[in-house]
């Protein structure tokens, strides 16, 4: 099965009708990935795990992989004339390169830093849409995606990617060239696998904990089978297990993390992943409708995130119809 990614986008322009320019804008972000892949690995002799000694606009501690990958993003993105603005989690404001390109990218240049002195997978998450460079509008609905993705930097480095009918799935091989491993990826639409952090089960509301209590009493609640549970504690790493093997992740909104809207940033994290897991066969709901169709009123707004198996987003929006 194995084709260059450059190999399958180029079919996909010729075949498929995908824009030519917009599949360039994968390639340069590819290319970021795949340098990041290498600079990661070789993190803990170079000594880069540690804290960059500043906060970015979340208020979270920057790593100095963050400002690094951050800065390739940058660099790449800066060389591809197409592209005009980034949204990047590491930037208070949008950047507006000094290209005239009519794309757009937002990215979490690396999500799961907080896990990078413990060798965890942690990933880039993006997402690009189209903007006018004379009045660009940088807060469009997940609906508008022309394409989204995440790199994996894990035992293997992935690139999943979807431009909307499809998620398929690239390695990095050791070239430095993405083959293609999985050409669609398909969420099972029932699974006995959930991903939450339940140390914030005091947070919860009434359909978070009972979707838990329910999945916990297994065979003998109303679930009527018995589930497993993971957390990674890394989107990325998570929302690739359960498009690879189905499952369920959710951040739901909680009463300590209201006031920010959620934790998850609807730009480059909420809605590249919910594009990718609904191409996938998926479902992507906040609890109170689907996150594509979220209006942003910020860059970094938050949102609350429950996506994966079909039947299982189902059963949480069930219990969410019947809370007040
Ligand atoms: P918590 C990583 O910081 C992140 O943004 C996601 O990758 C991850 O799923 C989540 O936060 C983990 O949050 O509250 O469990 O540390």
């Amino acid at each position: 099965m194995s084709q260059p990614l450059a190999h399958w986008l180029a079919a996909a322009v010729a075949n498929n009708g995908l824009d030519l320019n917009l599949s360039g804008v994968i390639e340069t972000i590819a290319a970021a990935c795949a340098e990041l892949s290498g600079i990661l690995r070789l993190a803990p002799i170079a000594g880069q795990t540690g804290l960059a000694g500043h906060t970015n606009v979340q208020g979270e501690a920057q790593k100095q992989l963050d400002v690094i990958s951050n800065d390739i993003f940058i660099k790449h993105l800066r060389r591809n004339a197409d592209i005009s603005i980034l949204v990047s989690e590491e930037l208070d404001e949008a950047l507006h390169l000094e290209n005239q390109g009519r794309f757009m990218v937002a990215c979490d240049p690396l999500d799961g830093s907080s896990n990078l002195d413990t060798n965890v997978t942690v990933g880039s998450i993006f997402s690009v849409l189209a903007v006018d460079p004379a009045n660009p509008d940088l807060l469009q609905p997940g609906t508008r995606q022309l394409a989204a993705g995440y790199a994996a930097y894990g035992p293997a480095t992935s690139l999943v990617l979807t431009f909307g009918p499809s998620t398929v799935c690239f390695t990095l091989d050791d070239t430095g060239t993405w083959q293609l491993s999985h050409d669609a990826l398909v969420v099972p639409a029932s699974s006995g696998e959930y991903a939450i952090n339940t140390a914030r089960e005091r947070f919860w509301d009434a359909a978070t904990t009972d979707y838990v209590t329910q999945n916990v009493a297994g065979e003998t609640g109303p679930a009527g089978k018995r589930y497993n549970m993971r957390w990674v504690g890394s989107m990325v790493a998570d929302i690739h297990r359960i498009l690879m093997r189905g499952g369920i992740f959710l951040y739901p909104l909680d009463s300590e993390n209201l006031k920010t809207g959620g934790r998850l940033r609807l730009l480059y994290e909420a809605n590249p992943m919910a594009m990718l897991i609904e191409a996938a066969g998926g479902s992507a709901t906040t609890g109170r409708g689907r996150i594509l169709e979220v209006q942003p009123d910020d860059i970094h707004q938050r949102v609350a995130v429950i996506v994966g198996s079909k039947d299982e987003v189902e059963r949480v929006n069930a219990l969410y119809a019947r809370q007040p």
